[in-house]
């Protein structure tokens, strides 16, 4: 009988303890999540503000070549507002850059943007032979018919960035001006 008590009075003794852990765990799980979801308000807007900032359309990326570890993206921009693209991330590149593609003096010439600026209400378009996204060391080859992933970071006049995610499906390249194996980075 007095063993049962002790018993009785252990296991309650411990489910109080097992209670009082649950309680402080789910007090930092609620004060951690809290954390997160404040700090990314506080850096970036929600996807759904995002995507009513700017519009992206036309998005498409070139059918890159066996043996060669780049490709490039084309997209439209319009943006309701003055916004700079800063960074862009994808999922089957280890680095994308910013490029600008322009003949001088008859020799095509590839340059970097460290961003983009993107004018409010103007259509702001990168497409073969002039504006693009680089894709470096590619994971695997970009065939027609995939669709790869592109997170773009943007900045705004208030400081504040937000990203997006698009879909980009990718296209066979036909003419020879898009075709990137002949230049050099
Ligand atoms: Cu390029």
């Amino acid at each position: 009988m007095s063993s049962l008590t002790t018993y009785l009075k252990v296991k309650k003794s411990l489910q109080y303890r097992e209670r009082i852990i649950m309680t402080t765990l789910k007090q930092l799980l609620s004060r951690f999540l809290s954390a997160i979801v404040f700090t990314s308000l506080a850096i970036y807007i929600s996807s759904a503000q995002a995507q009513d900032i700017v519009q992206i359309d036309d998005a498409w990326a070139g059918e890159s070549h066996a043996g060669q570890a780049v490709g490039a993206a084309y997209m439209r921009f319009l943006s309701k507002q003055d916004i700079v693209l800063m960074q862009i991330e994808s999922d089957v590149a280890k680095t994308v850059e910013i490029h600008n593609m322009s003949m001088e003096n008859n020799i095509m010439k590839m340059r970097m943007l460290e961003s983009l600026p993107i004018k409010a209400a103007k259509i702001t378009k990168l497409a073969p032979g002039g504006l693009h996204l680089m894709l470096f060391d590619l994971k695997n080859p970009l065939l027609q018919g995939d669709a790869i992933q592109l997170t773009l970071t943007f900045s705004t006049k208030n400081g504040t960035s937000f990203k997006q995610a698009i879909k980009v499906p990718v296209k066979r390249i036909h003419s020879e001006h898009d075709d990137h194996s002949h230049h050099h980075h």
